[in-house]
């Protein structure tokens, strides 16, 4: 890889930052794709930004950036992602268009699912994705994820996955509205977070599914992101072109859209690109 301002690599260097220790990760890892190359600032201004730098290059695909701190952290349409230094999880991964090809929205839905399943095994509940792919416990967001999506040079789609996940927040952390609609593992274990095991086993759950993403079996990823965001019967508020609608959750469809039973009548899919939950009666 051709040397670049930028990302710090981190191979064959010892480096052991706070407590995500990346040289752990890079090991106990034994990724097909995802993790096979690890970069990692202290500071940036988004994950999202250092993964796209590499997006021409080969190890564009499968690489995965961490960093400490961001300074303008990311959320979908121009929300922001507030994050402590050294309290969260923050990383990006790329996906090539070119190797093994996989469509953004069902990214989303892998990511939520691979979340759903760490933010299980770390804290001591049982969380709920809210469709398209926020992870909230007892209704309180603790990890959300932003999938961008740009042509590459070779008329293909490239893909980067960013991740946050709140880790070691305390309470006080949380300031203003999030004060009351945000979590952390921390806040919801009996044992301490370490937020290296936690990356490990975030970025295992996405290699077994996205190793080889033309094996993936779409109508068990369909069934199993159902069963995780207790969503079919579940009643919705969503706003798609400033128009509200109201439903029930029938289905999720194969482009990842959500289909709702409209009470003004009719059965209508709903993309995540365009669309924002106002309410939702799902959500434990
Ligand atoms: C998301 O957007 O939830 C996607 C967040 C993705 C963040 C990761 S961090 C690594 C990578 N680099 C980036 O720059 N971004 C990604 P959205 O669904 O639009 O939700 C944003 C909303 O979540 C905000 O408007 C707040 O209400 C809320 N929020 C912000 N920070 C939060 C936090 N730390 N915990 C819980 N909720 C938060």
């Amino acid at each position: 890889m051709a040397s670049r301002p930028g990302p710090t690599s981190t191979q064959g260097a010892t480096m052991k930052c706070g407590t995500l220790d990346i040289e752990s990760i890079q090991a106990t890892l034994n990724s097909r794709r995802i993790g096979q190359r690890i970069e990692f600032k202290a500071e940036t201004s988004s994950t999202n930004d250092e993964a796209w730098l590499y997006a021409d290059e080969d190890a564009f695909d499968g690489l995965v950036v961490f960093a400490e701190a961001q300074t303008a952290g990311r959320g979908r349409r121009g929300r922001i992602w507030q994050s402590h230094r050294g309290a969260s999880l923050l990383l990006s991964i790329g996906i090539s268009g070119q190797k093994h090809s996989i469509a953004g929205d069902w990214l989303s839905i892998i990511a939520a699912i691979a979340v759903h399943e760490t933010i299980s095994k770390f804290s001591d509940t049982r969380p709920t994705i809210k469709w398209p792919n926020d992870v909230l416990v007892c209704g309180r967001k603790i990890s959300g994820v932003l999938v961008e999506s740009r042509q590459s040079q070779s008329e293909t789609r490239n893909h980067v996955v960013g991740i946050g996940i709140n880790c070691l927040q305390h309470q006080g952390h949380f300031d203003g509205p999030l004060a009351n609609s945000a979590t952390s593992l921390e806040l919801l274990s009996h044992r301490p977070i370490d937020r290296s095991a936690v990356a490990i086993h975030l970025l295992h759950a996405l290699d077994q599914r996205l190793a080889h993403p033309e094996t993936l079996n779409q109508e068990s990823l369909r069934s199993d992101w159902l069963s995780k965001a207790d969503a079919l019967g579940a009643r919705v508020t969503l706003e798609h072109n400033s128009q509200q609608h109201t439903g029930t959750i029938i289905d999720l469809d194969p482009t990842a859209a959500l289909v709702l039973q409209l009470d003004e009548g009719g059965i209508r899919a709903f993309n995540a690109a365009d669309t924002s939950l106002v309410s939702t009666e799902y959500g434990s």
